[in-house]
């Protein structure tokens, strides 16, 4: 069973991940989840702290020469911003607790709601782990199993279609042209004018000292089919998927495929038609399902979409109370993203990856990756030729 948990403050020493249940003998490189650690950085609209952060991975455990182990990965990514906070945020007798006290919860985070349930005085006590700074851990974990995917031939695609009021009509373009126009623009989005538009309103965010939320989509290219199941709840693989892209933070909305539109139309123009060719097999020629039927993977392109709120740290602070004096206050501010869309994006592809991996692995089992692809590519054999039910009734 393929698994991660994720450990780190904000402003803490380091985020780390633990990674058990790849296989032994897949390829893992440190600058290939740095590659990935450096796209979740990037995008326009970040704020100060992505200036001194340069995330970087150190694989210190579950890695030998280059390839796994089959025993869990150890991922740690150091906070650079540490030294700034080392007397703050240490985790000794030590520390000092009356430094950079938060008193101010932030409408929209998990400031107040932090505080009751843990019972803390200072709101950095709840902010600091409930930061996005976490998703650099998710990242790492998420690009093993973006690794092992590609080793089963699946791609992982994530594109901007919104930021604010700005949205993009995404035609239905080839891999490769929807590839380059997304990393051509500084928000990840493949459309050129949509891309100029969203940077001009993420400067006027700026300016006007609020923030813009957006919705990006996430595909999966060549995930076989039967992943997931109908045979019960938790094992539906849209159910899953939902839950996964929910858990990132400021997300507030995710659609399978046609999603939300699907609801105002009629069952003829919502389903995908079945064809069948002796070269292809079975087909559709439309994937409004997104790749997804249910609950199991069907062959076709995976579509996710979700929805980020904007992000509740304002320069021009909402309405708040102060926890120690029970007066109004302004909500704290130190400094913040305006847009973290882009971010999100990357964030969305890492957990997704994981997910689907994860499917891939109960799918088609395997201790190392010799007989993971083994198993994969005598089933794809069986769907290809029709012989998938030998024994059916
Ligand atoms: C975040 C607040 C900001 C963001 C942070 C998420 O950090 P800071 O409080 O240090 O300025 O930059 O995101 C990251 C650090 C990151 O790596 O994505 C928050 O409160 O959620």
């Amino acid at each position: 069973m393929l698994r991660y948990l994720t450990a780190g403050e904000s402003h803490g020493p380091a985020l780390t991940a633990i990674v058990e249940g790849l296989p032994a003998g897949l390829p893992v490189e440190a600058e290939y989840i740095n590659h990935h650690l450096a796209r979740r950085q990037q995008g326009y609209g970040r704020g100060k702290r992505m200036t001194i952060e340069q995330d970087r991975v150190r694989i210190l455990a579950g890695v030998r020469g280059g390839k796994t182990l089959g025993s869990p990965v150890c991922l740690q990514i150091e906070n650079r911003d540490w030294e700034n906070w080392s007397e703050t945020m240490d985790p000794g007798p030590g520390a000092r607790t009356d430094d950079r006290v938060v008193t101010r919860p932030r409408p929209g985070h998990a400031d107040l709601a932090g505080v009751f349930k843990y019972g803390h005085r200072d709101v950095r006590n709840v902010l600091e782990r409930a930061s996005a700074r976490e998703t650099a851990a998710r990242v790492a974990a998420g690009s093993l199993a973006r690794r092992l995917l590609e080793e089963l031939g699946v791609e992982i695609l994530g594109l901007v279609v919104r930021i604010g009021k700005v949205e993009v009509e995404i035609r239905d373009l080839p891999r490769d042209v929807l590839r380059a126009r997304i990393a051509e623009s500084r928000v990840m989005c493949p459309d050129a004018v949509a891309s100029l538009r969203m940077l001009e309103q993420i400067d006027r965010a700026r300016d006007e000292g609020d923030s813009l939320g957006g919705v990006f989509e996430v595909r999966a290219y060549g995930v076989p089919p039967g992943l997931g199941s109908y045979a019960q709840w938790d094992r539906r693989l849209d159910g899953r998927l939902a839950g996964a892209l929910m858990s990132i933070q400021a997300i507030k909305g995710v659609e399978v495929g046609l999603g939300f539109a699907g609801a105002a139309l009629p069952g003829s123009a919502v389903q995908d038609e079945i064809f069948h060719d002796p070269e292809r097999g079975f087909y559709r020629s439309t994937n409004r399902a997104g790749g997804i039927e249910g609950g199991i993977t069907n062959g076709e392109t995976v579509v996710v979409r979700a929805a980020m709120k904007p992000i509740p740290t304002l320069r021009r602070p909402l309405k708040s109370v102060d926890l120690v004096t029970r007066t109004p206050a302004e909500a704290a501010f130190e400094r913040s993203d305006i847009c973290a869309v882009p971010a999100a994006c990357v964030i969305a592809e890492a957990v997704l990856a994981f997910e689907l991996a994860r499917a891939c692995l109960e799918k088609f089992g395997g201790d190392s990756l010799d007989e993971l692809l083994d198993n994969h590519r005598r089933y794809l054999q069986r769907v290809r030729e029709g012989s998938w039910a030998p024994c059916a009734t």
